[in-house]
């Protein structure tokens, strides 16, 4: 793993991501451009990116649940034709992110070896961690964005016009509601099982793990009487709880010690989870094998040797409508 700094690349773990207390913390997105429908700037950023087909492409790992934000609303807005794509190797090295030379695992738009190399193409000189999902614009040769959840509100609000889905997954009577499901989903459940994961100390560790079940009990419950989190449909908040929930039995119940319950005890949260795995084009974005060679890659800290567990078995076929 690295950084850059002015679009040098240096092998190594600079940013410090442990506070003094033990807590993990996540480190911040910096390219914040946004396609919009005629390349008016968006809410952060530049403007000059707007929606057309196949001018964007999106690099991605099939284990980051982040890209997997990006990549579920690319399939559910029906643009998987229109941006195209780059899935990088489940296992990082001191080159960060890296790409084979051919077949499922390599860059089809530039042949690049790590993600490094996409990062240092944009004329701006990069400083930060080298993360993905990268969104990027074939046209100008720029880096339009590294935050996943700006790419799904982009994904969602840009196309609008060129894509033959209709559906909308921020709808403006929801926002707050979405709003506020996405703020205590993030903190306590998609970031919350990192820092279970990550923590260094056995008191951050509980707070974390603690925080993560006492969400998804709350969840749980709500889905007692709500066919989605904001009512009948499909929204924003779902598409950004699944790829923890899709993760959580594979890998975050063991790897990450989030294992007071797992998602298959969950009576609500567990059909609403294979109702949204059963959904068009979600299937294909979930890699569960995957999500294995990630988690429980070899880690010093984590697991020394690198074994990968042969289970849990979980059976996500059964289709709840
Ligand atoms: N805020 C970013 C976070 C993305 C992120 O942290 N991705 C991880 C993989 S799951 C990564 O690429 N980490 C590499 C690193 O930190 O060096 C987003 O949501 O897009």
């Amino acid at each position: 793993m690295g950084y850059m700094v002015n679009g040098v690349y240096h092998v190594g773990d600079d940013v410090t991501q442990t506070l003094p207390d033990g807590e993990w913390q996540r480190a911040r997105s910096d390219v914040r451009n946004w396609i919009t429908d005629d390349g008016a700037p968006g809410p952060t950023g530049e403007g000059g990116f707007a929606a057309e087909p196949h001018r964007y492409h999106l690099f991605v790992a099939w284990n980051c649940p982040w890209a997997h934000r990006a990549l579920l609303t690319r399939a559910l807005k029906g643009l998987t034709d229109m941006i195209s794509l780059s899935v990088a190797r489940p296992n990082r090295d001191e080159q960060g992110w890296i790409f084979d030379a051919s077949g499922e695992f390599s860059d089809p738009l530039f042949g690049a070896s790590a993600i490094h190399e996409v990062y240092s193409k944009d004329h701006v000189p990069y400083t930060g961690r080298l993360t993905v999902p990268v969104l990027w614009d074939k046209k100008t040769g720029r880096m339009v964005s590294n935050e996943s959840a700006d790419m799904v509100r982009m994904f969602n609000s840009a196309f609008v016009s060129l894509s033959p889905d209709t559906t909308n997954l921020y709808p403006k009577k929801l926002q707050h509601q979405i709003d506020e499901w996405n703020d205590l989903i993030y903190r306590t459940v998609n970031n919350g099982v990192y820092r279970a994961g990550f923590a260094s100390t056995q008191q951050a560790y509980e707070k974390a793990a603690i925080e993560v079940f006492e969400t998804l009990d709350r969840i749980d419950a709500h889905l007692g009487q709500s066919r989605y989190l904001c009512g009948d449909d499909l929204t924003e908040a779902d598409i950004r709880l699944f790829p923890t929930l899709a993760r959580f039995d594979v890998a975050y119940h063991y790897a990450f010690r989030c294992n007071l319950k797992k998602l298959q005890d969950y009576s609500n949260l567990w059909p609403y989870a294979r109702r949204i795995y059963h959904l068009p084009g979600v299937r294909e974005t979930v890699h569960f094998d995957i999500y294995k060679q990630g988690y429980f890659s070899k880690n010093e800290k984590r697991n020394p040797l690198g074994i990968i567990p042969i289970g849990p078995p979980v059976d996500w076929s059964e289709t709840d409508r």
